[in-house]
């Protein structure tokens, strides 16, 4: 075991070695490690719901107090967490390289925390608000108060707009300017040298849309494609390389061997 893991660690070199444009897609086994819930480690459940129900705009127009609670939760759970050896890495990589992109389905803060700035938040934000009337985004400084919400008194702005969580929901549009910022970053590969272009898949399951096509994208124009994953996917039998290891632990020994 030890000697396939070394093979494949030092092919994971090789490739981070070799790349000049880095493309990171992540999902929520990146902040496992810091002890943030991955949606299939809370078994897809909150309070007996299923998430795929909670986290919709039909549940917030029947019941945006429920709703509420759900993100007031979700907030509360991010006091005291920290940026692991994963979120880290990621930030050093941005410094490193000539070209990289960190888009994240997560929601929490850990990736702005650790210091990556070249970052696409593709399900939105768990620590902001958008007003419902007047689409006015604002940073939450702590979760929202649980007591105000189990009294159903909703978040509104001070002209009385219901504030909702500054969150993609299952049934949203992702935003366009985001498709847009990765399909330009991507699509500048092209006439670059081959094995520039490198794509980390990092912590995520690739069962939401699918995984958003990214992957196939990368593959289409040459480019090299890892998963970082202790369990498989449906994307492990097409990256060119397969980590089954926790990111934390694993980036937080190989990045190093990289980027001196
Ligand atoms: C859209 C914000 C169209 C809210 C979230 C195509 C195929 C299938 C379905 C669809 C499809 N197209 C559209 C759909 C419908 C829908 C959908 O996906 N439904 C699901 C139920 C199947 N999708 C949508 O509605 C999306 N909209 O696609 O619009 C479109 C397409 C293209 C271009 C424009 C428009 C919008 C979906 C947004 C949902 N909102 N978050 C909130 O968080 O409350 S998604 C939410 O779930 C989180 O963001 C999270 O990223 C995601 C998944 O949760 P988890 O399972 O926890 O995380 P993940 O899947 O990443 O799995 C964890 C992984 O970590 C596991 O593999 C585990 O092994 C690994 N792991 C654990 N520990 C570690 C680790 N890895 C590394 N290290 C560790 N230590």
């Amino acid at each position: 075991m030890n000697s396939m893991r070394n093979s494949d660690e030092q092919e994971l070199i090789h490739l981070l070695s070799m790349a000049r444009r880095v493309f990171v897609f992540c999902g929520a086994g990146v902040s496992a490690e810091s002890g943030v819930p991955t949606f299939r480690g809370m078994g897809g459940l909150w309070e007996g719901h299923r998430v795929e129900e909670v986290a919709t705009p039909e549940a917030f127009q029947r019941d945006p107090a429920t709703v509420w609670r759900f993100y007031a939760a979700r907030q509360a759970g991010l006091v005291g967490v920290q940026p692991n050896p994963a979120h880290h890495a990621l930030a050093a990589m941005e410094h490193h390289y000539p070209a990289f992109l960190l888009v994240s389905q997560n929601v929490d803060d850990l990736h702005e925390r650790a210091g990556n700035r070249q970052l696409v938040k593709l399900h939105g934000s768990l620590m902001e608000t958008r007003c419902t009337t007047h689409g006015t985004v604002t940073a939450l400084k702590a979760p929202m108060p649980l007591p105000q919400l189990e009294r159903g008194e909703l978040p509104r702005c001070p002209q009385g707009g219901l504030l909702r969580p500054n969150v993609v929901w299952f049934g949203e549009w992702l935003n366009p300017d985001h498709l847009l910022r990765i399909e330009q970053f991507l699509l500048a590969a092209e006439g670059e040298p081959p094995g520039s272009l490198l794509l980390l898949s990092i912590g995520t399951s690739g069962q939401v849309s699918g995984g958003y096509g990214f992957l196939e994208l990368v593959s289409a124009l040459g480019g090299r494609t890892v998963e970082i994953n202790p369990e498989p996917t449906p994307f492990s039998k097409a990256v060119d390389l397969a980590l089954r290891s926790p990111a934390g632990e694993l980036l937080g020994r190989v990045w190093p061997q990289v980027g001196r």
